[in-house]
């Protein structure tokens, strides 16, 4: 081996070495409802070298990238043998994505890809591009992953190469290597992204949380998270979509709304995560929310706090699409720990950390959304009153501001 080859992979595993073995340390005196942490937990550089490079010197003398990576992302999330899975979105330098999983100890930091991606099986269509798992740990016993997966528009003009269909893909697995692949959910929309199994069968049926929108967004009406039901999981097929959370006027979901993980079942109810988008003059911005439903009536909102939960901050900001924050994993500890696995601008994966009991509080105490800025006065006025109030009560309180 030539020393010049053997120093280039030397420092390139050292390199990968240090940034995988990194501590990941919580930003202390966040907003109360959850924390940030100071490391992404996954990016480009945390896939296998050895996915990239060929590390023969004799095929590839200059040590060359043979394979390149672009972005780590938008990644599914379980709880798997005790430890924290991430079946991320890989997409190379060819733009195409793929899902491949990454494990840790403690669900914060060291990160570590699997020997190989997941291989996909496809069906009688193939698959240009595949993105955004949502893991669902079934009552049927397996573990299923629902994704869009994408093809070209047939029916697109001549010389039109980005009119695509986008669809719900869906396979299941009982050990997270091996995957079948089930045919593709059937809906009424043209359209399916961020479609999400729920749980539980209801009604004996699979419940799907959908987003019959797409075919709207260029009209500009109609449209938000969805829901429907299907009898047969090996041949999906949702007869009717209601809208179970419509996008509003002047709100963070203006313009397009999706659902995010899969939701937590709590003695309240069930805790939703989603993804709102509205639009700037800087283009879209992407904002996650949480809502809760009802236990029973799965698709009745019981609380629903105003705007976003959480939003693009500092280089969260910027990315190959800008101003974008998207979650479809999180994870609930039995000790009430919830991990909030969230990317930022289709770039890199982060965590934040929560409880059942801070989120619960979060969705049933935040106000809701009054829809015009004299409600949101109201609002800030009543908590002010009460604080004078509760001050005026409170022997500490001349203390505490001092
Ligand atoms: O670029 C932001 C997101 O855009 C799409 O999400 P949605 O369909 O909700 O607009 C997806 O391509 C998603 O992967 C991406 O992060």
């Amino acid at each position: 081996m030539h020393q010049q080859f053997k120093n280039r992979l030397i420092q390139l595993n050292q390199d990968q070495h240090a940034l995988l073995s990194k501590k990941n340390k919580k930003i202390l005196n966040g907003n109360g409802v959850f924390d940030r942490y100071e490391n992404t937990v996954l990016t480009a550089a945390h896939t296998p070298i050895n996915w990239r490079y060929d590390l023969n010197e004799t095929t590839n003398p200059f040590l060359m990238e043979r394979f390149g990576i672009n972005a780590v992302f938008n990644a599914g999330a379980i709880k798997w043998k005790d430890n924290y899975l991430l079946v991320a979105r890989v997409e190379g330098g060819d733009r195409k994505s793929f899902f491949a999983i990454a494990e840790s100890a403690n669900g914060i930091d060291n990160f570590i890809f699997w020997e190989f991606p997941i291989t996909m099986p496809e069906t009688d269509v193939p698959d240009t591009n595949i993105y955004d798992m949502r893991l669902v740990d079934h009552e049927d016993g397996w573990i299923y992953g629902l994704f869009c997966t994408e093809r070209k528009d047939p029916t697109a003009a001549p010389g039109n190469h980005s009119s695509a269909i986008a669809q719900c893909g869906i396979a299941r697995t009982k050990d997270l290597v091996q995957w079948e692949r089930l045919p593709d959910l059937k809906t009424p929309s043209a359209q399916q992204r961020n479609v999400v199994l729920h749980p539980e069968l209801v009604d004996g049926k699979y419940a799907f949380y959908t987003r019959p929108q797409d075919s709207f967004i260029e009209a500009g009406e109609g449209g938000g998270i969805g829901f429907g039901l299907a009898t047969d999981i090996t041949n999906a097929v949702v007869e009717k979509e209601i809208v179970i959370d419509p996008r509003v006027y002047h709100t963070i979901a203006e313009m397009k709304n999706g659902m995010g993980p899969a939701p937590i079942k709590i003695t309240d109810g069930w805790l939703h995560l989603a993804h709102g988008v509205r639009n700037t003059a800087a283009g879209l911005r992407y904002t996650l929310y949480m809502f809760m439903t009802d236990l029973n009536e799965i698709t009745r909102i019981t609380h629903k706090p105003a705007g976003y939960f959480l939003a693009p901050e500092e280089q969260e900001r910027i990315g190959d699409v800008s101003n974008v924050v998207f979650s479809n994993g999180w994870i609930a500890d039995e000790d009430g720990t919830v991990f909030i696995y969230y990317a930022s601008s289709d770039s890199r994966m982060h965590v934040a950390t929560s409880t059942i009991n801070q989120l619960l509080d979060y969705v049933k105490n935040t106000p809701a959304d009054g829809f015009r800025s004299a409600e949101s006065v109201n609002i800030i006025n009543t908590i002010s009153n009460n604080n004078k109030l509760g001050l005026k009560n409170n022997h500490q309180s001349s203390t505490l501001f001092k």
